[in-house]
C-alpha cells in the first residue's frame, strides 16, 4: 500500500527538530498552567514526563495522511502537525467553544477529558478510512487509567476484528490521578492485554524519545501495509502533578519521584544530543525563544478571539442536529429579546 511516511533513520534536523518540539511542549504546558494560576485559564493537565512519547509518536506519523486523538495531557507535544494545534489547545484551555473545532487540514482531534471515549472514536475513523481505501493511519493516545474502562476493550477487540490502521498509544505514567499503576491492573503489563485483542503489543521505554518513535513508525508501517492495529505501551513517569488541581506531594513517593527526575525525557535526550555533537548553549537559546515567541503570540490571539453565546452550538458537529438547530435559533430571540445583539 503506502509508503512509510517517515524513514526508519531519522536525520539530524530530525532530531533537533524533536528536542526543539520536546523543549516547546514542556514550555507550552508550564505557560497553561501559570495561565491557570492567573485566572486565565482553566484546569489543564501538564505533559510533563510525556515529552518523549508525544514527540517521538507524532514524528512517526505524516500530518499530510494521518489522525491523532490525543487524552488532555498531550496536545503542548503534537506541533509537529502544526502551530494551530497549540491555538486549539489554548482557546480549549481558556474554555473558548472553538477549542473543539478541527479546520481542515488540521489532523488533530481536541482533547479528550472523558477518559477512553477517544478510542472507540480512533477505531470507527480508523474503519472509515479502511472502508474508504483512504491513505493514513490513526493513532490514539490515552492513559493507564483509561484503560480500566469498558471502551478500551470495546475498541481493542474490536479493532483487532476489522484489522483497521490504528495504533494504540497507551502511555504509562505511573499514575491516574493518586491511582498508582499497581492498584490498575494486575496483568504482567499494559502491552499484554493486546494479546487478547489479536494485535501486536509492544512495551518501550517512554522516556527515550527515539525507542518511541522506532515502535510507533513499526506499527504505522504495518497499519499502512494493511495488516492491522499495534498497541504500544510508552513506560514513563508523571513528573509533576495531575493537573492545576492536584497535589500530588500527598501521594507520590518522594524517592520514586527522584529516580524518576533522574530520568526526565527532555534532559535525556538533550545529554544525548550534546554529546553527539548536535545541541550546544545556542542551540538551547534559540529554542527557548522560539518556544516563548510562539506562546507569547499563541495566548495573544487566543485571548484576542471574541466569544459569543452561540459559539458554544457552532463547534460540535460539522453538520448540526435538528435539535441544535432549534436550541441555537431560540438562545438568538431570546438574546434579542433582552437587547444582546453581539450573536
Ligand atoms: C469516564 C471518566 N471517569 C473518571 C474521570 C476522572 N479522571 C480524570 S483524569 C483521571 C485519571 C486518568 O489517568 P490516566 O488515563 O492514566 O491518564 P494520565 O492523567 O495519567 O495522563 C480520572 C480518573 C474521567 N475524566 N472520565
Ligand atoms: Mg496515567
Amino acid at each position: 500500500m503506502t509508503a512509510p511516511a517517515a524513514s526508519d533513520r531519522l536525520d539530524d534536523d530530525d532530531l533537533t527538530e524533536m528536542l526543539t518540539e520536546m523543549i516547546g511542549a514542556r514550555f507550552f504546558s508550564n505557560r497553561a498552567f501559570n495561565l491557570q494560576r492567573q485566572g486565565r485559564a482553566g484546569t489543564n493537565a501538564p505533559i510533563d514526563g510525556n515529552e518523549g512519547v508525544v514527540v517521538g509518536a507524532a514524528r512517526a506519523l505524516d500530518p499530510a495522511t494521518d489522525w491523532v486523538l490525543p487524552q488532555y495531557r498531550e496536545p503542548p507535544g503534537l506541533l509537529r502537525f502544526g502551530e494551530e494545534v497549540l491555538r486549539r489547545y489554548f482557546l480549549y484551555i481558556v474554555g473558548h467553544p472553538a477549542g473543539s473545532h478541527m479546520p481542515e487540514p488540521l489532523r488533530v482531534w481536541p482533547p479528550q477529558i472523558s477518559l477512553a471515549t477517544q478510542i472507540p472514536h480512533a477505531v470507527g475513523q480508523a474503519w472509515g478510512m479502511h472502508v474508504q481505501q483512504q491513505e493514513g493511519v490513526v493513532l490514539v493516545f490515552f492513559g493507564d487509567g483509561a484503560s480500566s474502562e469498558g471502551d478500551f476493550y470495546e475498541a481493542g477487540n474490536l479493532a483487532g476484528v476489522l484489522g483497521v490502521p490504528v495504533i494504540f498509544m497507551c502511555v504509562n505514567n505511573g499514575w491516574a490521578i493518586s491511582t498508582p499503576v499497581s492498584r490498575q491492573t494486575a496483568a504482567g503489563s499494559f502491552a499484554d492485554k493486546a494479546r487478547a485483542f489479536g494485535m501486536p503489543g509492544v512495551r518501550v521505554d517512554g522516556t527515550d524519545v527515539m525507542a518511541v518513535y522506532e515502535a510507533t513508525a513499526a506499527a504505522r508501517r504495518r497499519a499502512a501495509d494493511g495488516e492491522g492495529p499495534t498497541m504500544i505501551e510508552a513506560v514513563t513517569y508523571r513528573l509533576g502533578p495531575h493537573t492545576t488541581a492536584d497535589d500530588p506531594t500527598r501521594y507520590v513517593p518522594p524517592d520514586e519521584l527522584e529516580a524518576a527526575l533522574a530520568r526526565d525525557p527532555v534532559v535525556r535526550f538533550r545529554e544525548e544530543l550534546r554529546s553527539r555533537g548536535l545541541w550546544d548553549d545556542d542551540r538551547e537559546e534559540r529554542a527557548a525563544a522560539w518556544a516563548r515567541d510562539l506562546a507569547d503570540r499563541t495566548v495573544a490571539e487566543v485571548e484576542a478571539t471574541p466569544v459569543a453565546p452561540t459559539d458554544m452550538f457552532d463547534h460540535v458537529f460539522a453538520e448540526p442536529t435538528p435539535a441544535l438547530v432549534e436550541q441555537r435559533e431560540s438562545l438568538v430571540e431570546h438574546l434579542a429579546r433582552v437587547g444582546r445583539s453581539d450573536v
